[in-house]
């Protein structure tokens, strides 16, 4: 006599046949490249499509630990379907084994999507797919009354490769991005950047040294990491060139070695996200080592009619540039250090833009490779594609870091915090209690126009609740707005406020 598997079995069979399939193709991964993990190709591409408001949320709710919940959501929709092709399998074989497999297509088809994508990255989806299939198919067998026993023993033995396979799997996850970006990390680690001109003095002051208050400088440990590159691009700076064209009388490519050998320069730079939400950490500062761009555009010669320049990176991300902010006299450069050390992997290493005045996703292109001289109207950028606004300067902004906890003495308590218009600059900042009048904080000495301040201000409190609220003036006399606005389509507006019970 036969008869069905139960419902319950088989939606696990589905689920211990994905896992089993899942754990063998991130192990393959680890074997040819970790972007050609399953999982990472898929997170890639739903980051890719996903729409402004989704990206926004996900900033929201996880902020850099975006990434990761985009890994968990991608895992429970993977269950999901297994258990789905479970079921199916058991009404209507082969179509269980065949969904499936399709999880496995999908990635496959995700890899090759990917900019500068090997061929071989198909197989690692493709095995898991496979893998998928068949033990869907062989779980899911219609069973014979004598065969009850034989099934829970497969079962039972398939569970556990399957548990063996996940195991196995997520070690490879997590140690494939090591392995590989230890070989560059050696690599990096053996550099030594060359001494360079500096346009970086921090004057005496411009650290308040306010406990609580973000430093001037950001440690490169510190620094926010916001990027579409579910796994860190690894370049060997050997392997790495950057190549002008497009609008311009000559083309030009310039390697590692020929990069290093002009003359850098020092500057220091506050990059800011467009994702920053009001009071947000999305901003830091860094003295970065470089090369102008505009002494390269100015070899290749734009041709009149560009007012853009596309920048691409190694992994397929590009920002839109005013030609102009790399052309005028702001240290837009090409950047190779980050506070005295190569960059980071994680910041654009071997090469990255940094373009002071403008948000990071219409200017700060880590892992730069390509820069395309060519026009607003004729060219779209990753984010523009995305409903984001074309051009991107950074809006007047403050930010309150102390009293950072909710409770405080009552009395004289210091209040401070950074403001920032990156290219335009801080000309003060003004703090107000509860209703009360603006009161004008005291400005620390400035780098530059280009880096934002650390201002403080003694305020007093009386026993109870209050919210401390901080504007900016910039140094062209705009008072920061109170309006407020999301960071969708070019920047959040408001005023930053705290709220404190004074005892
Ligand atoms: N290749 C690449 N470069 C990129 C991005 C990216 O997604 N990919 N994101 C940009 C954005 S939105 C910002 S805010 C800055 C952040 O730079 P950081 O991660 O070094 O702080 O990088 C920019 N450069
Ligand atoms: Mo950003």
């Amino acid at each position: 006599m036969e008869q069905r598997i139960g419902r319950r079995a088989a939606a696990w069979a589905g689920i211990a046949s994905a896992v089993a399939g899942a754990g063998v193709g991130e192990l393959v991964a680890v074997m040819i490249a970790p972007r050609s993990s399953p999982f990472a190709s898929i997170g890639q591409v739903l980051i890719d499509l996903a729409p402004t408001w989704a990206k926004d949320l996900a900033i929201a709710w996880f902020g850099t630990a975006d990434k990761i919940a985009l890994l968990v959501l991608i895992g429970a929709v993977m269950l999901g379907v297994a258990a789905v092709a479970g079921l199916v399998e058991r009404v209507r074989p082969p179509w269980g084994a065949v969904l499936a497999g399709l999880l496995g297509v999908a990635g496959a088809a995700a890899a090759l999507t990917r900019a500068n994508a090997d061929p071989l990255a198909v197989v690692p989806s493709l095995l898991a797919g496979a893998i998928g299939a068949v033990g869907v198919r062989l779980l899911v067998r219609r069973r014979t009354s004598e065969q009850d026993e034989g099934l829970s023993r497969r079962g039972f033995l398939i569970a556990s490769i399957a548990g063996a396979a996940v195991g196995v799997g997520a070690a490879a996850w997590s140690t494939a991005g090591r392995v590989a970006e230890s070989t560059v990390n050696a690599i990096r680690a053996a550099i030594r950047l060359p001494s360079a001109r500096t346009a970086a003095e921090v004057p005496e002051g411009a650290e308040l040294g306010i406990e609580g208050l973000d430093p001037v400088i950001t440690p490169n440990r510190d620094f926010y990491r916001i990027d579409t590159a579910l796994v860190v691009p690894e370049i060997d700076p050997a392997d790495w060139s950057l190549r002008i064209h497009g609008l311009v009388e000559r083309e030009i490519t310039l390697t590692w070695g020929e990069l290093l050998a002009l003359p850098l320069e020092e500057s220091v730079t506050t990059l800011a996200c467009v994702s920053n939400q009001v009071g947000g950490d999305l901003i830091g500062n860094a003295v970065w080592l470089g090369y102008p761009i505009r002494e390269l555009l100015a070899e290749a010669g734009p041709l009149p009619e560009a007012d853009m320049v596309l920048s691409s990176s190694h992994d397929g991300f590009t920002a839109g540039t005013p030609l102009e902010a790399l052309t005028d006299e702001r240290h837009a450069i090409l950047a190779v250090g980050m506070n005295g050390e190569p960059l980071p992997l994680e910041h654009g290493f071997p090469v990255r833009m940094v373009v002071p005045g403008l948000y990071g996703y219409v200017s700060a292109t880590k892992w730069v490779v390509d820069l395309e001289v060519t026009r607003f109207d004729r060219s779209r950028a990753y984010w523009t594609d995305r409903g984001w606004s074309a051009r991107g300067p950074i809006k007047l902004q403050s930010r309150i870091d102390v009293p950072r906890a909710t409770e405080v003495a009552a009395g004289e308590t210091v209040v401070a915090g950074v403001a920032w218009q990156q290219h335009v600059g801080v000309g003060g900042v003004e703090v107000r209690v509860d209703g009360g009048s603006w009161q004008r904080a005291t400005l620390a000495p400035a780098i530059s126009d280009d880096t934002w301040v650390q201002w403080s201000l003694p305020v007093s409190l009386d026993p109870g609740e209050h919210t401390i609220t901080c504007r900016a003036l910039s140094r062209r006399g705009e008072t920061q707005t109170a309006d407020v606005a999301p960071p969708a389509p070019d920047g959040a507006t408001g005023h930053h406020s705290r709220r404190v019970t004074a005892m």
